[in-house]
């Protein structure tokens, strides 16, 4: 129902967030923002959720829209603010979440350069617009009371539309404060489109027709199979082709980690063929943003609600925008009424795939006996001791490059998990808060990150403090930035810095930071894993806090540092 509304610009902006079903606002505030937080100030129906620095806060609204399915909204402030968000909005727009971040705006025609506003020439929407969905996303309102509330909706639509992605809205901080405003709301306009539905039948079939002819057909399942509920169709449709399931780089856990078919990270690895005798003669990416690297097998099939990313770098032979739950679940069922006896086949043809899938799991588990008697905590003993305890109903963030996860069971019939996306570190805290208020009380929230990730975010344990999100935060501490040393090797393996150990910028400690206190000094409790005879009973501490107790918990373990220059503590040991 169309309704009109008066008010200060910030009550019109608070009335349209209300009337979408907008419950939290994420912020940092500042004083381009008046108006919206006087409006908060008599109103009070939403919740507010304050972070102490932008990059969480953004990180915080994309945690909670990653869990809820929701927009993540947030109040920011003008440009200073807003750029000090981005490195978060990065991530957002990577992982194609729907975030809606609206800032007041100083920009004035009288005065074309204020402190914290863009500089003259420049407007702040604008200046956001390469890191918003498509890069394109950015609207500002600058005069007519009435598009504060036609732009807002606008913007939520915007966000929930494929391709999804974060939104930026910029609204004169003069108009949002100015008082006896009009404008229109309503439910008739709706705030979503329908989505594209399921691939047409002649897609289907020659989608069936193709999968059924290959000798080894690989799947892979991206994003979107989460964000539609499609795990179990995509579940389904591999058993029923028998075909090994690599992952891209993704936010969630599309297919179930521990399934016998999985098998690890794309591109095919060279040993697959060894293991199995097969060799990959068709790929069918499904709700996939592209792949990451090349794509070596000679047949290429995509289907998804995004066609933004389809078909960048590799051929495309069969390609669909739809939608993905019922156009799996037609695929499947076409395999068998086109192939009959033929399917019936294919699990002895292919029997070879759950052999390799178990080598990548037997590996790992070598590894675990091989460190468990060491004093030290290895990587691979720290994900045993969590695969082993961490509650199956759980959600995982993840921001720890070298910390290991085989073992773990993410995704359907297991642990929920996301990471970044854009990899732009300073995610995981604003992430587990996020995700905590998304999934409530009765699910655990772990938060798996790196010493390195964590120096990005550190003031996020207040706000976890302030509203009680009882996440359970295991840090892999390596006192140093260790994927970039592996990278680094990688890179230039010849270089003297690597010949001598010396890897400058790298090794974090000295002074060493101590997280518990780190914590504590912002309201959460924790504390430090030094031997592998401390870890279990600490983690059991942190697990019965943070659930049957109902807070937060830190626990710092002190890991292994593993592979090329692991003795190395050098740094450029300079001082004034
Ligand atoms: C914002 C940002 N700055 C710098 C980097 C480069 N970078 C990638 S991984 C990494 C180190 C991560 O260290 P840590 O979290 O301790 O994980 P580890 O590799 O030690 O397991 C850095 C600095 C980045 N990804 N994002
Ligand atoms: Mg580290």
């Amino acid at each position: 129902m169309r309704k009109t509304i008066t008010g200060t610009g910030g009550m019109l902006l608070i009335q349209t967030l209300k009337d979408a079903g907008v419950e939290y606002l994420f912020t940092n505030p500042g004083s381009a923002e008046t108006g919206i937080f006087a409006a908060l100030a008599e109103d009070g129906d939403q919740k507010l959720v304050v972070g102490k620095h932008e990059g969480l806060v953004a990180a915080m609204a994309d945690g909670y829209h990653r869990l809820s399915g929701k927009v993540g909204v947030v109040i920011a402030h003008v440009m200073g603010g807003s750029y000090q968000l981005a490195g978060q909005l990065f991530n957002a727009q990577v992982a194609g979440s729907s975030l809606l971040v609206v800032a007041g705006d100083w920009a004035s025609e009288l005065q074309d350069y204020r402190g914290l506003a863009p500089f003259p020439g420049l407007s702040q929407a604008e200046s956001m617009r390469p890191i918003t969905k498509e890069a394109r996303a950015a609207y500002e309102v600058h005069a007519n009371p009435a598009a504060i509330t036609v732009a807002t909706a606008r913007a939520l639509r915007e966000a929930v539309t494929p391709p999804t992605g974060p939104v930026y809205l910029s609204i004169s901080a003069e108009l949002l404060s100015r008082e006896g405003l009009e404008a229109e709301i309503g439910g008739a306009a709706q705030y979503a489109i329908e989505r594209p539905g399921p691939a047409r039948a002649q897609t289907v079939e020659a989608i069936a027709r193709r999968l059924g002819q290959a000798q080894c057909p690989v799947l892979m399942f991206g994003d979107d199979v989460w964000r539609e509920g499609a795990q179990a169709e995509a579940v389904r449709l591999a058993e029923a082709l028998e075909a090994p399931v690599f992952a891209s780089r993704q936010i969630f856990a599309n297919f179930p980690s521990r399934h016998p078919l999985f098998c690890g990270m794309y591109p095919v690895p060279k040993d697959f063929e060894k293991v199995t005798g097969l060799k990959p003669d068709l790929v069918f990416l499904v709700g996939c943003q592209g792949v990451h690297g090349g794509v070596a097998e000679p047949y290429v099939m995509q289907i998804g609600p995004n066609p933004l990313l389809m078909g960048r770098h590799y051929p495309l032979d069969v390609a669909a925008q739809c939608e993905l739950r019922e156009t799996l679940g037609n695929v499947t069922e076409a395999l068998t009424r086109l192939h009959g006896d033929r399917a019936a086949g294919w699990a002895r043809q292919r029997g070879k795939v759950r052999a390799f899938a178990k080598l990548l799991i037997e590996r790992e588990e070598n590894l675990v006996r091989e460190h468990e008697h060491e004093t030290v905590v290895h990587p691979s003993v720290l994900e045993a001791h969590l695969a082993e305890m961490l509650p199956k109903h759980g959600v995982m963030v993840q921001e720890s490059s070298t910390a290991r996860t085989a073992l773990l069971p993410f995704g359907h019939g297991g642990m929920a998990w996301t990471r970044s996306g854009g990899g732009s570190l300073g995610f995981g805290v604003g992430a587990a808060i996020g995700a905590k208020i998304a999934v409530g009380r009765d699910r655990p929230v772990v938060l798996s990150l790196g010493d390195g990730a964590l120096g990005y975010s550190a003031a996020g344990f207040w706000t976890m403090a302030r509203y009680n999100t009882a996440i359970l935060t295991v840090v892999s501490n390596n006192e140093s930035y260790q994927i970039v040393r592996h990278n680094w090797a990688k890179d230039m393996p010849d270089a003297k810095m690597i010949r001598d150990g010396k890897y400058p910028g790298l090794w974090l400690s000295d002074p060493a930071v101590d997280y518990v206190a780190l914590a504590r000094a912002q309201g959460v409790e924790g504390e430090r894993v030094e031997t592998v005879k401390e870890l279990e009973p600490a983690l059991r501490r942190g697990l019965d806090v943070t659930t049957r107790g109902n807070r937060p918990y830190l626990v710092d373990v002190s890991v292994a540092r593993e592979g090329i220059g692991a003795d190395s503590t050098w740094f450029q040991d300079w001082r004034l």
